[in-house]
């Protein structure tokens, strides 16, 4: 498949992924949909473009794994899910609620696709670390993903991952970070300032990338590069991606409160709108 070709796949994938997160907001009214949203096109390019995994067969021995330590973000991971036909897309309307497989917070024994139980930040990095390498003792080749936030970079635990991860050459390791200068008590640059960030995880010993996280062909070419560069040299990977809270729906781009939005019953079919328009103007 052509750069391109891939390109669009990535870019359709991402479009359905953010419809299917609107349908979940909407069963709550509420929740971290600004985060789904803005991380859309990160899960789309590794779920469309670079993850090896059965659908019908979450468990299959010879997946990638892709760990999800931000547990507030279930809502766009089981976007993804649902676009990876791993989660039936008639599913996502029990986002939630009593007896659902898709709870608010991820929750590995819950969710088919869902390899750990996030939400308690900072842990993420050091189960993918412990992951890879006991892939690797196996003989095994398969990849670990971790996707951690911002805020995930003010913990300690993060950073003591990240040393490990050097220090065993853990080359199939590719961490992505969701710069979306945000966290819950408000700017990340307030609450504690991690920059200048490339510079940290190359002085960590990893092979780091920054690329807009909104754009599909530099993801792509950032989730290309990380693979060859990892292979050749040993060291894992980092791609620190800057993206909008909110992305593809002007309307929830620059809400107040965006950690945790409020959306009214009439504003729906508005969020819905908006992305369509925004994604026929991209094809046009
Ligand atoms: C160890 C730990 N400390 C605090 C929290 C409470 N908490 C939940 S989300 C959040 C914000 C973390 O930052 P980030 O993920 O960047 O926020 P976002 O971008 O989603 O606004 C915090 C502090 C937690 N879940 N775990
Ligand atoms: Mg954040």
């Amino acid at each position: 498949m052509g750069f391109e070709e891939r390109v669009r796949r990535v870019q359709d994938a991402a479009y359905r992924i953010r419809h299917h997160v609107l349908t979940m907001g909407e069963v709550q009214g509420q929740g971290y949909v600004g985060q789904g949203l803005g991380v859309a096109d990160i899960l789309a390019a590794a779920y469309a473009d670079q993850l090896r995994y059965r659908a019908d067969d979450p468990h299959w021995e010879e997946r990638d794994r892709f760990l999800l330590s931000i547990g507030h973000y279930a809502i766009g991971h089981y976007a993804a899910l649902a676009e990876a036909g791993i989660v039936p897309v008639a599913e996502l309307e029990t986002y939630g609620s009593d007896d659902s497989r898709l709870p608010m917070s991820g929750m590995a024994s819950y969710t088919p696709g869902m390899e750990i139980s996030g939400g308690s930040l900072g842990h993420g990095l050091g189960v993918a670390v412990g992951m890879a390498l006991g892939l690797r003792l196996q003989g095994r080749d398969e990849r670990v993903f971790n996707l951690l936030s911002d805020g995930e970079l003010d913990e300690g635990s993060t950073w003591e991952a990240a040393m490990g991860a050097h220090h065993h050459q853990l080359g199939r390791l590719l961490a992505l970070v969701d710069v979306n200068a945000l966290q819950a008590d408000g700017k990340t640059e307030t609450v504690l300032r991690t920059e200048p960030l490339l510079d940290k995880w190359t002085a960590f010993g990893w092979f780091a990338q920054r690329v807009d996280g909104n754009d599909v062909s530099a993801l792509l070419r950032a989730y290309d590069e990380a693979e060859v560069h990892s292979e050749l040299t040993g060291r894992p990977s980092v791609i620190l991606c800057d993206t909008r809270i909110g992305r593809g729906v002007p309307l929830l781009e620059n809400r107040e409160k965006a950690h945790f939005m409020r959306i009214e019953e009439s504003e729906w079919q508005l969020c819905r709108d908006e992305l369509t328009a925004g994604h026929e103007g991209a094809n046009r």
